[in-house]
């Protein structure tokens, strides 16, 4: 019995699942169009860019690279999701609280983390928990509590086939095929709501998101993300094509090497719903949920960098508070600009200071002198390390952008953390530490102790 890689489970569910939202959110499909042209036309233009991602081995994985976001209701939901995404090579990385932005959730994400496996296939999903404690109104958070706890967001027979891949360290043909359905099915959107118009309306003010969370039988994906190369590009031609994005990209301002993580979405889309009534005859109703966002990615800071990044940033928030409605949106971006101004903007420097993570290449084979020399001699080449995961300031961004303008902004309680990894069953894995090793790596290959190509024959499946 072969079983299939999960790195190759991991791109047919994601494939699977790009499939579903473009079947159940039309303009997903058109934003995909649009990001596509783009990149194809950045990439024509800009033949540097197109030999580093070539060198860097990311050009294939980026046409189908998306990332999605579900939101959870229990701490068994989120622990038994866990074995879920580990069965299609996924890991959570990395802990995000909300609650500071007002968002009663906290967060991980579930991705691949070897090299080889991002290579292939770098679907991720941004998981959060709801903390019903949070909801002030005790009755409303038993009643909350008492409706979550009747439903099973997996479904019997995934249920088996998760624990017989479990058993078996993994699934074979034609069990595959099955799973795949299975597991997307999990995410599905349901318009049938499992509570009745006044509860959702309770839930509904507590806040939307419990809301969206308790009311329905799944967590439904509530957006998927393609990555762009050009995200400005992509932002501009958006009402062209009748989506309107938010009115300001989330992440650090447009430089000339890009970090981290620059975002924006479209708001969600208000859907028809049923609610459940006394007499079994559906309530119609509406829901708002479900939107469509766009990335683009750059090179993973270091502790140093996060930190210098995280000043200017609050640097320009403090100067200029975004507003929800969009009004200052220009102020905040040159707001932006003007405090990003002390960051680094060329990779050598950024390289040079340890603001940022590196693959190391030799240009002619093996290197035998200092590395740090031979970088400066231009005998090993630099290639941008790509930051694989969130931003909590900007996901905050993101989340207010989809709850109106009404959402509470005033912060919550403190984060939870330890509520979380209990929940979860481990402790998410440190970002920077895997950023760290892959760069290890390469310098490691560099002087002859790897093959040359920073990851490239990495452990684990691929
Ligand atoms: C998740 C929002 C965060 C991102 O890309 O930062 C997010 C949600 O709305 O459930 O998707
Ligand atoms: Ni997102």
């Amino acid at each position: 019995m072969t079983l299939v890689p999960t790195s190759e489970l991991r791109a047919r569910f994601a494939a699977a699942m790009s499939e579903m939202y473009r079947a159940e959110v039309p303009l997903y499909g058109e934003l995909l169009d649009l990001v596509d042209e783009t990149n194809r036309a950045v990439l024509a233009s800009d033949p540097g860019l197109y030999a580093h991602l070539v060198r860097a081995d990311d050009l294939s994985r980026i046409s189908q690279e998306r990332h999605g976001a579900i939101r959870l209701g229990t701490p068994e939901e989120l622990y038994t999701m866990r074995r879920l995404f580990a069965l299609f090579g996924m890991s959570p990385v990395g802990y995000y609280d909300l609650s500071v932005a007002g968002i009663p959730v906290h967060a991980t994400a579930f991705r691949p983390v070897e090299a080889a496996a991002l290579r292939r296939n770098p679907f991720r999903v941004f998981t959060s928990l709801l903390r019903l404690e949070l909801i002030e109104d005790a009755q409303l958070r038993a009643e909350a509590e008492a409706i979550l706890k009747g439903r099973d967001i997996f479904g019997r027979r995934l249920w088996a086939m998760m624990e017989a891949a479990e058993a078996a360290g993994g699934i074979a043909e034609p069990a595959a095929e099955e799973f795949i359905e299975q597991a997307v099915a999990v995410f599905a959107w349901r318009s049938d709501a499992r509570v009745s118009a006044s509860t959702y309306l309770r839930l509904h003010d507590a806040h939307r998101l419990v809301a969206d969370v308790v009311s329905f039988e799944g967590p439904h994906i509530n957006h998927l993300t393609p990555r762009t190369l050009d995200i400005d590009m992509v932002q501009a031609g958006m009402p062209a094509r009748g989506i309107s994005p938010k009115a300001v990209i989330e992440g650090p301002p447009r430089r000339s090497c890009p970090i981290l993580l620059r975002q924006t979405s479209f708001k969600a889309l208000e859907e028809r719903i049923t609610f459940l009534s006394e007499g079994g005859e559906g309530v119609p109703g509406s829901h708002t949920a479900r939107f469509g966002e766009i990335e683009q990615r750059g090179v993973a800071l270091t502790p140093k960098g996060r930190a210098l990044y995280d000043r200017c940033l609050a640097a320009a928030r403090a100067e200029v508070r975004p507003a929800a409605d969009g009004s200052n949106a220009a102020a905040y971006m040159s707001a932006l600009e003007a405090a990003f101004r002390p960051f680094p903007d060329d990779h050598h420097t950024l390289w040079r200071e340890g603001l940022a993570y590196y693959h190391h290449l030799p240009a002619n084979g093996r290197v035998v002198g200092d590395l740090e020399v031979e970088v400066e001699a231009g005998n090993v080449a630099i290639e941008p390390i790509v930051y694989e995961d969130f931003l909590p300031v900007s996901a905050a961004g993101i989340f207010q952008s989809n709850l109106g303008d009404k959402a509470g902004v005033e912060r919550l309680a403190s984060a939870n953390r330890e509520r979380f990894v209990a929940a979860l069953g481990v402790e998410p894995l440190d970002p920077f530490s895997l950023y760290r090793a892959t760069e290890d790596l390469s310098r490691a290959a560099c002087r002859g102790d790897r093959p040359a190509m920073a990851g490239r024959r990495s452990r684990g499946a691929a």
